[in-house]
């Protein structure tokens, strides 16, 4: 069989195939492979009906559910671009992504809806080319189609399928351009890798909105024929009950999951079976949790490495040893080096520097943002990742740290400059920093550092609830120190470093 040039059409071949065979489970709705391909044509049909054109950004505001893959699927059938938007975001982060994406429509929830309504009401006005929302509800079966409607044709391989907004150094994120060849492409390595087949049942609680869920655990769900069992969000005991069940082969988690599926473990004296597979990703898996679950399953889990630009990137072997602290090799069909941060020259193994990446994952560049995408590659099309790390003399990759500043907090990203900005409109804040501490449970958290405009007695409560009203709640400072003055350098930047020491002094 010839590679599949789309998600979409990987699907198509195994509804051919084996049309009544289970694929996708939400709760008590359980859709075949014919069935999500019939929900991917509903959706075109209604989203055609609400007058997408092909190239058209469709923003997609909702939780874990069959409509937000109906939806998703049905956006691509329709020719169209999926902008995948954090259920968490706020005003902030709505009116920068719907206006940069230039989303025509954005399909979303009750909840998802209140936020779009205030945002029509903020003095900027609602974005200038969002027509309408389409609301939904989560548990909707499917909108309503025969089953004989014509399937529309399939997107090409080169055309772009997904617009994921990121990093950024500046206080605005990015929007990644993704290509339906990469998605296919990055499936097809990473479930090879895997030995992910027909057979695994993925119990998948990780949010569909960026690529760990979506990209790796939908996509390769598809891209194979095999089925997962998607959960609207990760809660400890409903984990360990599944997973206890017998039902799942596979679990994907970020780290905070696997150290709240050790806790509650523990609690219940019940450890969790040894599945085929147990990966983890989005952030550094500490070496102890690698062990202690370890002891308790009698599994390693397979660490990964991944972003929103590339989606896999390296991952620890299969078969072989899965080396705690180190993310593994590139996967099959893709290159990974390691670069000096200044003179961008390949460097010997055990040395660090920056890793780059290359191959048929990567994405082509930054909406609308040439300049980003300039920066973003070298000549040779190596990507500059803005990850540091090094690799060993037999071929695994460890990160030591980020070139850029960047908190990851239970795997989800958060970029201080935001934070910054935000609080910075705060009458009562004359200079903020925000930088990254160690947290048991997420791995990081947000701290601000705080100067007070003069004659203002502003607390961390009210700075708390001003984040959390602007932007994602999990970008909120857990920690707020007041200072008299930042410490800056002879640049007059600021030495996060020493606040750091100071907190934790
Ligand atoms: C939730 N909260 C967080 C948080 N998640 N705070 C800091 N960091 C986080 N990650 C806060 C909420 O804002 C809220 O605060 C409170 O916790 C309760 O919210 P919740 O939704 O009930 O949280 P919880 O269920 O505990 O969520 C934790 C979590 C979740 C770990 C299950 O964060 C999660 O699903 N993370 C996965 C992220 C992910 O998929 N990343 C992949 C990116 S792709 P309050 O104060 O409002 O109550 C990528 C590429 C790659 O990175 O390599 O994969
Ligand atoms: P994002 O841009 O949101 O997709 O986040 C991607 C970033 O997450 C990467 O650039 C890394 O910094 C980080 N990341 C992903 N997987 C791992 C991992 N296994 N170990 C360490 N960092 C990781």
């Amino acid at each position: 069989m010839t590679a599949p040039a789309s998600i979409l059409a990987a699907l198509a071949a195994h509804a051919a195939e084996v049309p009544d065979r289970p694929l996708l489970r939400f709760g008590d709705l359980t859709y075949s492979r014919a069935g999500t391909l019939h929900l991917a044509a509903a959706w075109a049909s209604r989203l055609r009906a609400e007058g997408v054109q092909p190239g058209d950004r469709v923003a997609l505001f909702l939780a874990n559910s069959a409509a937000f893959v109906g939806a998703y699927l049905g956006v691509h059938l329709a020719g169209a671009i999926a902008v995948l938007v954090n259920t968490q975001y706020r005003q902030v982060e709505l009116d920068h992504i719907l206006r940069d994406s230039g989303a025509i429509l954005c399909v979303t929830d009750s909840s998802g809806e209140r936020e779009l309504a205030a945002l029509g009401e903020s003095h900027e006005g609602a974005p200038p080319d969002l027509r309408c929302s389409l609301v939904v509800e989560r548990d909707a079966p499917r909108p309503s189609l025969t089953r004989r409607a014509p399937l529309p044709p399939l997107p090409a391989a080169d055309a772009p399928a997904i617009i994921a907004y990121t990093s950024g150094t500046t206080g605005r994120s990015r929007g990644a351009v993704l290509l339906h060849r990469n998605l296919i492409a990055n499936a097809l390595a990473v479930t090879q890798a895997w030995h992910w087949d027909a057979r695994d049942r993925l119990l998948l609680m990780l949010p569909l909105f960026h690529a760990h869920g979506l990209c790796v655990g939908i996509h390769g769900t598809i891209s194979v024929g095999a089925f997962a069992d998607v959960r609207p969000k990760f809660d400890a005991a409903e984990a360990l009950d599944t997973l206890l069940n017998g039902e799942p082969t596979m679990f994907f988690g970020v780290p905070t999951m696997y150290g709240r599926l050790i806790a509650e473990a523990r609690a219940r004296a019940a450890a969790p079976p040894g599945l085929r597979l147990y990966v983890s990703g989005s952030a550094p898996l500490g070496v102890q949790t690698f062990e202690e679950f370890r002891a308790l399953t009698g599994q390693a889990i397979l660490e990964r490495y991944g972003m929103t630009e590339t989606i896999m990137n390296c991952t620890n072997p299969y078969d072989g040893e899965r080396r705690p602290g180190s993310v593994g090799g590139p996967f099959p069909g893709q290159e990974a080096r390691i670069v000096d941060v200044v003179t961008r020259r390949p460097m010997h193994d055990e040395t660090p520097g920056e890793i780059q990446v290359r191959g048929p994952h990567v994405f082509p560049g930054y909406w609308r943002n040439e300049g980003a995408t300039v920066e973003a590659f070298d000549a040779e099309g190596w990507f500059n990742t803005g990850d540091l790390g090094w690799r060993s003399a037999d071929g695994y990759f460890t990160i030591s740290g980020r070139a850029r500043e960047l908190i990851i907090s239970g795997g989800f990203n958060i970029y201080p400059r935001e934070v910054e900005e935000v609080l910075l409109t705060h009458p009562g804040i004359a200079d903020v920093a925000v930088y990254g501490l160690p947290d048991a449970d997420f791995g990081e958290q947000v701290a601000a550092a705080v100067v007070r405009a003069p004659g203002c007695a502003v607390t961390d409560d009210e700075i708390v609830e001003y984040c959390r009203a602007r932007l994602a709640s999990y970008k909120k400072p857990r920690r707020v120190s007041f200072v008299a003055d930042l410490p800056r350098n002879a640049m007059g930047k600021v030495q996060k470093h020493i606040l750091r020491e100071r907190a934790n002094a």
